[in-house]
């Protein structure tokens, strides 16, 4: 399923992040990024381990923030390392939290003049954000950004399985509804 938001394409698909061939994929990462289980193991094993030896000349990054590395042995020439917040109960700033990991990985593909992007549901694995509400944040960020910014002009972002594809659909109907 896509829609046209201004000049640019949004996306939603089922498949695996690590397979991408967009010019960055994001990564779900800790702020550490040094490496975990879920898209963060997937992408490190993928990308090798000079993807880490990056990583490790990075400093961490805060909860809400993002940072760029090459890609090494993946398809994506980048990898942009987003990391969202641990869900407790939705009242704790996580919204704020997970639009920000979105918008700043926007910001650095279109500051790299990226034209295409692809992410994962962030936050909704090991950190626990329901996966509706975590869709209704990344829509209403990507639009946001896309009506404001003319790159990146595809934005995907990619559903581990159909149960996460079927509710991203549900949330994209109602916004691409009115
Ligand atoms: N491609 C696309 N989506 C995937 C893939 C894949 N290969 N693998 C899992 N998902 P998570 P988080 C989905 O846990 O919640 C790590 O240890 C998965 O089904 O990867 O942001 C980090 O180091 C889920 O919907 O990320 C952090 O410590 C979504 O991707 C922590 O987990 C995100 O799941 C970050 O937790």
């Amino acid at each position: 399923m896509q829609i046209k938001i201004k000049h640019a394409t949004l996306e939603i698909v089922q498949g695996d992040i690590t397979k991408q061939d967009t010019d960055a994929i994001v990564n779900a990462a800790n702020s550490s990024l040094l490496g975990g289980g879920g898209v963060d193991g997937a992408i490190h094993r993928a990308a090798g381990p000079q993807l880490l030896a990056e990583c490790r000349t990075l400093g961490g990054c805060a909860t809400g923030d993002a940072k760029i590395t090459r890609g090494y042995n993946l398809k994506a020439k980048y990898v942009i390392h987003a990391v969202g917040p641990v869900y407790r109960d939705g009242a704790h700033g996580e919204p704020a939290l997970l639009a920000s990991a979105y918008r700043r990985s926007l910001e650095l593909a279109h500051a790299h003049e990226l034209h295409s992007i692809a992410f994962p549901a962030i936050s909704t694995g090991a950190y626990g954000y329901p996966m509706d509400d975590a869709a209704r944040v990344a829509f209403a960020t990507i639009q946001e950004f896309l009506k404001t910014h003319a790159t990146p002009e595809l934005v995907r972002l990619v559903l581990f399985d159909a149960h996460a594809l079927q509710v991203h659909e549900r949330v994209l109907e109602t916004l691409a509804g009115g």
